[in-house]
């Protein structure tokens, strides 16, 4: 592959964004390669700036579940554009996106649109704090939840520890109250609300982990969850900005049974136009402003052409039960090939991960014992064979709708010569 273009617009775009990218993950530091420009998608495949086509199993990190440039989604976005870009004023079609998540998901009796997963986030933990009147905020090891201050913690060494932030930027003050249990113990949990008995506001989870690979939730964890906060006052957040209409048309809750009392929705859920959700129990999103004290805005919240795009995303999806049952087919046939390729693979529906540790990888501290030297060739191996995967084992594979079998014929067949090219097996 030739990727001249690529390297020459990425020199450009370094002088003028750090690392040349609007988000770090893109800049393939984890792959020891140099980020590739995309020109465009269609359907399962991206083509790059110097032409080189792939299979896209990043699928822009979740919103891709219908592929690249799905013609209803287009067309609806293209015909909303003629009538104005946003208003900041309400509009018939957000009060139609809110009602057709809370069809597909009733947990969210009432929600607010916002614009990433990140403000979803932000705004789900300040609603829980506003509501339960406690600062205290559960987070797990190894999952993510955007870039707001009091999420960004990495749990020092040990369970059941005070946070320290993790980066730079963000003052002690902000991450005092997050505490950091291990994904999949329910005893770090109890621990932590022995040792911070009336203090904590909220738990909030990744239901199925897909941002350190992908971890599904042990049986029984997610059940255990829930029983333990209602137990003690504790709400509970699912973080279904990933999973969100992707694991079934009610997303984890739905897959798993859980109900909690917040959930958090961002990608599909704008059919890949910026926006993102968060909503839950009425009693509780009653108190966001302006009928509650709970401060939360935003300029371009709910604007008609993102909502356009969600809505006719969630359509298709809620119109059309087989595409669940057609990604589990296809994702089915790719554990397949990586298990028969000698791979440790991971999966949870139409979500994969390949580590490379002999640990069975249920928590934070087991896939960190992959080695990511081993993923940097296996991602590499793949992209020159025109298959395009996380650039970082500590992300997901998404399998699309819009992936042919033809697709994934190849896919499984670039998966077996990984494998022998790693384990020369
Ligand atoms: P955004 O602010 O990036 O829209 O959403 C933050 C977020 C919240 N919750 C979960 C479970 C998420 O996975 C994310 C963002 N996911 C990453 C990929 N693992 C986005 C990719 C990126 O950071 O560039």
């Amino acid at each position: 592959m030739i990727y001249e273009k690529s390297h020459s617009l990425f020199n450009e775009a370094k002088k003028y964004m750090p690392g040349g990218v609007n988000s770090p993950v893109r800049a393939f530091q984890a792959v020891k390669r140099e980020p590739l420009f995309i020109k465009s998608g269609k359907e399962g495949h991206i083509f790059d700036a110097d032409g080189n086509s792939y299979v896209d199993f990043v699928c822009s990190w979740g919103p891709g579940i219908l592929g690249h440039a799905h013609p209803r989604v287009i067309k609806a976005v293209q015909k909303a554009c003629e009538h104005g870009l946003t208003f900041g004023a309400p509009t018939e079609k957000e009060t139609e996106l809110a009602k057709l998540i809370s069809s597909l998901m009733p947990s969210m009796e009432m929600l607010r649109l916002v614009n990433s997963g990140t403000e979803a986030v932000m705004s789900v933990i300040r609603t829980a704090r506003g509501f339960t009147g406690k600062n205290k905020v559960i987070k797990f090891n190894g999952c993510y939840h955007g870039h707001s201050d009091c999420m960004l913690v990495k749990a020092g060494s040990g369970l059941l520890t005070q946070s320290i932030p993790s980066g730079s930027g963000v003052p002690e003050n902000c991450t005092r109250d997050t505490l950091v249990a291990e994904y999949n113990d329910i005893s770090s949990v109890e621990r932590l609300i022995e040792s911070n008995k009336g203090e904590i506001a909220c738990v909030i989870i990744e239901p199925a982990a897909a941002n350190m690979g992908v971890v599904p939730p042990k049986k029984g964890f997610l059940k255990e969850l829930r029983k333990l906060t209602e137990e003690n006052g504790i709400l509970l957040i699912f973080d279904e900005v990933i999973t969100g209409f992707r694991l079934s048309p009610g997303g984890a809750q739905e897959y798993y049974g859980v109900k909690p009392d917040l959930t958090t929705l961002g990608k599909i859920a704008g059919g890949g136009m910026p926006l993102a959700v968060y909503g839950g129990r009425r009693d509780i999103m009653e108190k966001v402003a302006p009928v509650g004290k709970v401060y939360q805005a935003g300029t371009l919240s709910g604007n008609p052409i993102a909502v356009t795009a969600g809505i006719e995303t969630l359509k298709i999806l809620k119109e059309n039960k087989d595409i669940y049952s057609e990604i589990e087919r296809k994702s089915d046939i790719l554990e397949k090939a990586f298990k028969d390729s000698g791979f440790n693979v991971n999966r949870v529906g139409s979500l994969l991960c390949p580590f490379f540790t002999d640990k069975k990888v249920q928590t934070y501290d087991d896939a960190l014992s992959s080695d990511t030297e081993k993923y940097a060739e296996y991602f590499s191996y793949m992209l020159e064979k025109g298959i395009y995967i996380a650039p970082s084992q500590f992300e997901a594979m998404f399998v699309s709708y819009a992936h042919t079998d033809e697709d994934i014929e190849k896919t499984a067949e670039c998966i077996a010569g990984a494998g022998k090219f790693i384990f020369n097996s």
